[in-house]
């Protein structure tokens, strides 16, 4: 073996068996911190969310991030008929289908072979129910450079404006936080059921479009990230890689945490008002009043709490809704006890309105920037 061989063995070996490797990640909008991935995890057990930045040094040139712009929304709403039609076709058995056959990994964890083989699964999965678009659809699996857990885009491009983009994001892994490479964390709710509400609101959408061919003029993408757990690493990738190519996302509403339901007399869906886009949010509003049966509740969750704010960080406007209030949220995330049966599927088909109502309002708007 040569030298600089065995050397670049030790050095990649040293790292991975004490990984003593710095990693930089930004806490709040002021503080950056340095620390070791145990730290990491420290830190994600006392509940400190965080942007593992380590990857992007030029997120750091302003700790703000860059500067959001601010788009017009639709004040009325104006597609009752169009949004009727396509949520009467959200299945909860399928979604109940959906989510038990992606919690039966032992884990989701982005750094696990099971964690590879859940992506794999999801791929073939959004292949299946978007294949009747044929090449009118496009499936693009992200490669990261540190794990393998993929992230996954689907893309319907959109007829006459195809350069704005309109997101609707979700993370696919989950995360025992005692011993993420041993335990298993079957992550139903955190954050399984935020990517089931994706799969079932895209089948429901494929199939309206196939039988209408009501394309949209806009770009509709739905994301579905790795390594959300391990710092918003997937969703940064994406969206820091967007902005170097100057693309225009024009929307973005994340869910994560759709499925539980603490007190079934009051509920209702949450929707954070820190960190997050006002005017988007001001809109996300008032799909919920037009096209859910139950109200909303505003609600925060503090910096980095989920992966709208890896488009924010990068420039673009972008929304977060979860299962309910803040406080109210399930207690058992990141737990072996993140399980199904804790879950209610009505409430996630709540969530799939939402997107619905969200794409076919914004997929023929004809968008403008604020003066
Ligand atoms: C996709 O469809 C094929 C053919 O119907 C089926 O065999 C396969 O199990 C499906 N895969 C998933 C992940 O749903
Ligand atoms: C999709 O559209 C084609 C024709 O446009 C039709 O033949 C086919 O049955 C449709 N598939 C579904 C599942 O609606
Ligand atoms: C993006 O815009 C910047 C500034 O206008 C320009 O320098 C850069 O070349 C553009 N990048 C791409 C990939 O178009
Ligand atoms: C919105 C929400 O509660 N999301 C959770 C999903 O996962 C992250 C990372 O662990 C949690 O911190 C979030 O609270
Ligand atoms: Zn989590």
């Amino acid at each position: 073996m040569r030298l600089d061989t065995l050397f670049s063995l030790v050095s990649w070996l040293v790292p991975h068996f004490w990984n003593q490797e710095l990693r930089t990640i930004q806490v709040s909008q002021t503080e950056v911190l340095k620390v070791t991935d145990h730290e990491k995890l420290l830190l994600k057990r006392q509940g400190v969310n965080f942007l593992d930045i380590t990857s992007f040094p030029a997120l750091f040139k302003s700790e703000e991030g860059l500067e959001v712009p601010e788009y017009l929304y639709p004040t009325e709403l104006v597609n009752g008929h169009k949004v009727t039609e396509i949520v009467q076709k959200c299945d909860t058995n399928a979604m109940y289908d959906d989510l038990a056959f992606f919690t039966s990994f032992y884990t989701r964890y982005y750094k696990s072979l099971s964690g590879f083989e859940s992506a794999t699964w999801l791929s073939e999965k959004l292949r299946n129910v978007t294949i009747l678009l044929g090449d009118r659809v496009a499936q693009f699996h992200v490669d990261h450079h540190d794990w393998k857990q993929f992230s996954i885009i689907v893309q319907i491009k959109g007829t006459e404006t195809p350069e704005n983009v309109i997101v609707f994001g979700s993370h696919q892994d989950s995360m025992n936080l005692l011993f993420p490479s041993t335990l298993p964390a079957p992550g139903a709710d955190d954050n399984g059921s935020g990517t089931v509400t994706n799969i079932e609101a895209l089948r429901i959408y494929a199939q309206y479009l196939n039988e209408t061919q009501d394309w949209p003029r806009n770009t509709v993408e739905f994301h579905f990230y790795s390594a959300e757990e391990g710092g918003l690493l997937g969703s940064l990738d994406i969206f820091t890689h967007y902005a170097q190519e100057n693309r225009t996302v024009v929307a973005m509403l994340q869910q994560d945490m759709t499925g539980y339901v603490q007190n079934s007399k009051r509920e209702h869906v949450g929707v954070i008002t820190d960190f997050t886009s006002s005017i988007l949010t001001d809109f996300i509003k008032r799909v919920i009043d037009k096209y859910l049966d139950i109200p909303f509740i505003e609600t925060k969750c503090g910096y980095a709490c989920s992966d709208h704010s890896s488009a924010s960080k990068n420039g673009y406007p972008a929304a977060l809704v979860i299962e309910s209030e803040f406080s109210k949220t399930n207690k058992y995330i990141h737990t072996t006890m993140d399980t199904l049966d804790r879950l209610n599927f009505e409430h996630m088909a709540e969530h799939v309105k939402l997107i619905i109502g969200t794409t076919v309002e914004l997929g023929n708007w004809r968008f403008q920037k604020k003066r």
